[in-house]
């Protein structure tokens, strides 16, 4: 049985993580069984994040490593019937997703004070004094490092939003009037594109990326299709 490492769930969805929500909708998309042990710990991650998997001795890191792995043992069952210029068009909006829009969802629930007070809350709301006053400054201070070293941190808030309506728009205009991202067949494009969409449009932050992601429509019919569709509503 596969294990996926991940944070428990959050925020009112499988993942507040974006990158363990892609893998645990991977998983879910082709067929695969798994577990996610409740004792997942970021200190023993191999990489230092979250997700990784174990699968029969394996440990694979990396939301796209791991997605490269089972493709190679499991076979390839939402991708094989794609042409050269599908998987180029859908790794450009999976990068934008990931390398650049989470950037700006992370500046949002890490650095923004209305976004601040819900991640603190939720992430270190269980945690008993002393460390519920020490823990989170030293983690948001990680993550604003961790922001200016990407260089979204060093942009003005307004810079930020621009940014981010921009990629908004871009994987709502990708997506059209479509059931799934790359047409009528779902491939693995859209557990990314779920897993990141579902982290703006139904956390309880009031953020302009989420006012921006309401704008269209289609999002939230796209997102609530592959809830549905994998997840059964839950
Ligand atoms: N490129 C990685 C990114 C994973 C990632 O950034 N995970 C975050 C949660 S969304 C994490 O574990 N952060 C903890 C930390 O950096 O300390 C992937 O695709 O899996």
């Amino acid at each position: 049985m596969i294990r996926l490492y991940q944070f428990q769930p959050a925020l009112g969805l499988p993942n507040a993580s974006p990158f363990c929500m892609k893998v645990e909708t991977f998983l879910r998309m082709a067929g695969l069984s798994y577990e996610c042990p409740r004792d997942a710990d970021l200190r023993k991650a191999p990489k230092g994040k979250l997700p990784y998997i174990v699968d029969e001795g394996a440990v694979v890191s990396d939301s796209s490593f791991i997605v490269d792995h089972l493709k190679r043992k499991y076979g390839d069952p939402l991708d094989s019937h794609l042409g050269a210029a599908e998987r180029a068009a859908a790794l450009a909006c999976q990068r934008m997703l990931e390398e650049n829009t989470y950037w700006a969802v992370l500046y949002f629930r890490w650095i923004d004070e209305a976004g601040w007070a819900l991640t603190r809350e939720a992430f270190f709301g269980w945690m008993k004094p002393p460390l519920k006053w020490i823990v989170p400054p030293l983690a948001r201070r990680s993550v604003r490092r961790e922001l200016h070293g990407h260089g979204m941190g060093r942009h003005a808030r307004d810079e930020i939003v621009a940014i981010a309506k921009k990629d908004i728009t871009a994987a709502a205009d990708f997506l059209g009037d479509k059931p799934f991202f790359l047409g009528a067949r779902p491939s693995s494009l859209d557990a990314t594109a779920y897993a990141f969409l579902a982290n703006i449009l139904w956390v309880p932050l009031e953020s302009p990326l989420k006012a921006h992601a309401q704008t269209y429509p289609q999002l939230a019919a796209y997102c609530a299709r592959m809830r549905e569709k994998y997840y059964g509503n839950q």
